[in-house]
């Protein structure tokens, strides 16, 4: 049976039974299904390229999973995952390959796209940035006048700005002393100009990271980067030594002045959102070194290995898909919390942002049909413990069902004693809190305890009652370092792919940021002085505001 046999969903009978499953879950909580089964931690936790992810305080029971697996197996994901990994044009409306997971493969293997093995031009590049990221933590590599490199500028947008972020800022623990990582994705001048201010143009290297090379917000920085280096002082000739591209369009980049010796090159097969693995992780590398990127790419192959060999019952990031499948369609959640209790994840909820957001917002099938189903819930978050003492309330008490997945690193990165213990026992709590919650009688006993009399006590109880039964996922790892972060990233890129799959949509386009795009250039003529375009009056009165403000 072909991919496109696959039922659809929502009328598919797997879908039909997992409806009506839902009823008899609905009637039971979670703290009865716990004190049911004292084996249900274990039962209920699963253990991948150093990931342990506990998901029994999820509304489900053995059924439900069994019934949930059925209906990943309905829509042939098995197939699916293969026909990724082994790389397939599963991006159709781009004709693409999606092999992302080839850029983390080990030397030996062999990845062919249209009968080319793509391995030994993945092992170049990665050598490449290897040794140039090692050329300047060793002062081997200096600016044009003999300084050291003190502080790198990465200057990309989306794909090509949010992993590396957020991997800097998750391994700054592990980060080289003297590199300082500088991210300026937004057109807005004031980021740019904000790290300018803090830099030495003779000892600071810039990364012009796209794609493309035609990003309008990438350019524009770039372009200012470069101007404010020439008027520090420095020359034409002395751009090679502070300026390194990323890119695919080898074109463009010698066209901004960009030698070819400083350009890493990538390939069309490589999303955006996918890429923090190709040489778009050159920060990366450059912060915690050749060895710790590596070891980021082997935390990550470990996890495609789980992925494309684990049952589908214990596989790690196909149970984290099914269980947002089941929130998202069977219990209407809208939205899923994403809380790191890491300060240093502090990104990872809008790199999650963008990968899940951007890649299974959408409302088609593969095939151009409206999509049957709600398909990617909005996704946010906060670390912890910050979350609590903000919106961790409405999670608590609010009137929808938000699911959360805690993240937290066993081991801190930092001496400092005390604050470890803490983080993680309120990282316990919280999930602990959702799931059990407090009855009217709980919360009785506790006001009849504190001494305050029953009347008072009853008007206040319906105020101090949680409702309980809110269900998380808890992701723990033994320590936040490059292996496990590869992992981690890795786990919620087939946990997309899943739903995906699952939804029947295309994970791997972005039609839906194009619009935008066009019509921005096109006001931004108007506010250079074109003649106003044809428009609605909210638009053409706010154009008209900023172009008296503006010219
Ligand atoms: C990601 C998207 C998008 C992209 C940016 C930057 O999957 O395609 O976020 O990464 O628009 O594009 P360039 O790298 O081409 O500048």
């Amino acid at each position: 049976m072909t991919q496109t046999q696959a039922p659809t969903p929502a009328v598919s009978p797997a879908w039909q039974a997992l409806s009506a499953h839902r009823a008899d879950i609905a009637a039971t909580d979670l703290r009865t299904l716990f004190a049911r089964d004292p084996q249900r931690f274990e039962r209920f936790c699963l253990h991948a390229a150093g990931l342990t992810l506990d998901y029994s305080k999820n509304r489900i029971t053995k059924h439900t999973l069994e019934l949930l697996v059925a209906l990943a197996r309905e829509r042939q994901l098995e197939h699916a995952r293969n026909a990724m990994f082994a790389g397939a044009r599963i991006n159709s409306t781009e004709d693409r390959a999606v092999l992302h997971t080839a850029l983390r493969n080990p030397a030996g293997s062999c990845i062919e796209v249209d009968g080319e093995n793509v391995m030994p031009a993945v092992l170049a590049v990665r050598q490449r940035v290897g040794a140039f990221a090692e050329a300047v933590r060793e002062s081997r590599w200096t600016g044009y006048s003999g300084e050291v490199v003190t502080d790198v500028v990465n200057i990309g947008i989306g794909g090509s700005d949010l992993g590396p972020a957020m991997a800097c800022e998750a391994l700054a623990a592990h980060g080289h002393p003297r590199l300082k990582l500088h991210f300026v994705s937004n057109v807005d001048g004031d980021q740019l100009a904000r790290v300018l201010a803090s830099v030495n143009p003779a000892r600071t290297l810039f990364i012009i990271a796209s794609k493309t090379f035609t990003t309008i917000e990438t350019m524009t920085n770039a372009a200012s980067a470069r101007d404010w280096f020439l008027a520090s002082g420095a020359g034409e000739k002395d751009i090679a030594r502070h300026f390194v591209a990323v890119s695919t369009n080898a074109a463009r980049v010698a066209e901004f002045g960009i030698a070819p010796d400083n350009m890493f090159g990538f390939w069309d097969w490589v999303g955006g959102r996918y890429s923090m693995w190709s040489a778009v992780g050159l920060p990366i590398a450059l912060c915690v070194g050749r060895d710790g990127f590596e070891a980021m790419l082997d935390g990550a192959h470990e996890m495609d290995r789980h992925f494309s060999e684990a049952p589908l019952e214990v596989n790690m990031p196909v149970i984290l898909a099914l269980l947002g499948v089941w929130y998202r369609n069977f219990f209407d959640a809208g939205s899923l919390c994403i809380a790191p209790y890491a300060q240093a994840l502090s990104r990872m909820p809008a790199y999650l942002q963008q990968l899940e957001m951007e890649s299974n917002g959408k409302s088609v099938t593969r095939d151009g049909q409206p999509a049957a189903s709600p398909t990617c819930p909005v996704v946010w978050g906060e670390p912890g413990t910050n979350g609590q003492h903000a919106f961790f309330q409405l999670l608590h008490q609010g009137t929808d069902l938000i699911p959360v997945d805690f993240i937290a690193p066993l081991k801190a990165s930092h001496n400092l004693p005390g604050h470890h213990r803490l983080l993680l026992a309120n990282c316990i709590a919280q999930s602990k809190a959702l799931m059990i919650g407090k009855t009217a009688d709980e919360v009785r006993a506790e006001l009849a305890a504190s001494g305050m009399n029953a009347e008072a006590a009853e008007a206040l109880v319906p105020h101090r009652v949680f409702p309980g039964n809110r269900p998380s996922n808890t992701l723990l790892m033994p320590e936040l370092a490059p292996r496990t972060l590869g992992a981690l990233i890795a786990l919620y890129e087939h946990k997309v792919f899943v739903q995906g799959v699952i939804w029947d949509v295309n994970s791997f386009d972005q039609w839906g940021v194009e619009l935008g795009k066009q019509i921005a250039t096109r006001i931004a003529g108007e506010l250079a002085g074109a003649a106003p375009g044809d428009h609605d009056a909210s638009t053409a009165g706010l154009i008209a505001l900023a172009r008296a403000a503006t010219s």
